[in-house]
């Protein structure tokens, strides 16, 4: 299984794909050093962008304590506590900017296992989205209350059934993009944060005809630190689709266009025309 892995990594490095795992930490310092150090044994020719939005634990020096010693370690400060969606944002036009192929979005807490990157990897071949899903068979999250399942099975359940999204888990947020589809996309007018900036992003990526696939992970707690996620989080979510149904307000977030360039060579290929194509 190791060895198999190896040669997986080993001919990722081969064919030079460049991927980036972009990390927003608020408050993370008892996770982030362990989760660097994670990240790198399963995945070794992947970069990593940590986002830190002035973490009062000071998290964003030990991000660039880790950064000075590696090359392969970014960070990128911002002043205060800004929310997770212009977090991976930032994160998306960083690898875009640098020629990344792929771009991550993972969570600081280890609540997205980084043994599951070269089963990423290995799907992203043929996708321009893979997410980590709870809600497909092989994946779940064995440590929730029932409550909390319903919850977010149910919010899910709804978003699927309002927005018709082919999709089981469209608030998930371990992600992996293809930088050339995220490139055709208005990202700087997408505002939503929390699991309303994951229902917009799959809303965009199926709309748009991209090949989206669902990895089964499961999804642990966090152990340390605490989790920042609000009611608030959720009834954003909650109207988001309710408004994006009733307003027909969710519309495609292309890029205008007066900026847009060509997209690159062999990429255009796979993209279908706007809200046509069911993936
Ligand atoms: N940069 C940044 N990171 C954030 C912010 N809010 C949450 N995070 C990070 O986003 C990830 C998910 O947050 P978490 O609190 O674990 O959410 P939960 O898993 O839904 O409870 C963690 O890595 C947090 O540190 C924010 O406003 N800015
Ligand atoms: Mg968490």
């Amino acid at each position: 299984m190791v060895a198999e892995r190896d040669s997986r990594l080993a001919s990722l490095e081969k064919d030079a794909v460049r991927a980036i795992i972009a990390i927003p930490t608020y408050n993370e310092r008892e996770n982030i050093v362990n989760l660097v150090r994670a990240i790198q044994s399963a995945a070794p020719a992947t970069d990593i962008l940590i986002i830190d939005d002035n973490s009062p634990d000071g998290t964003g020096q030990i991000a660039d304590e880790m950064a000075a010693r590696d090359n392969t370690i970014h960070v990128m400060h911002r002043p205060g506590k800004l929310g997770l969606g212009t977090a991976y944002i930032a994160g998306f036009h960083y690898a875009i900017e640098r020629g990344y192929e792929f771009v991550f979005e993972m969570d600081a807490d280890f609540s997205h296992n980084p043994a599951y990157l070269p089963r990423f990897f290995e799907l992203a071949g043929d996708a321009d989205v893979v997410i980590g899903s709870r809600y497909v068979k092989g994946g779940g999250t064995p440590n929730w209350s029932p409550l909390r399942k319903f919850i977010s099975g149910g919010g899910n359940i709804f978003a699927r059934a309002m927005l018709g999204i082919p999709v089981h888990d469209c608030t998930a947020g371990y992600r992996c993009y293809r930088t050339a589809a995220l490139r055709t996309l208005n990202l700087d007018a997408i505002h939503a944060q929390g699991y309303a900036f994951q229902v917009e992003m799959t809303y965009n990526f199926w709309k748009s005809g991209f090949r989206i696939r669902e990895l089964p992970i499961i999804f642990e707690d966090r152990r340390v630190g605490k989790s920042k996620m609000s009611r608030k989080i959720f009834i954003e979510a909650f109207l988001w689709v309710l408004r994006a149904r009733v307003t027909g307000d969710a519309e495609v977030r292309r890029r205008p266009p007066a900026s847009a360039t060509m997209p690159e060579a062999g990429v255009s290929s796979q993209i279908g025309s706007a809200g046509d194509r069911q993936p």
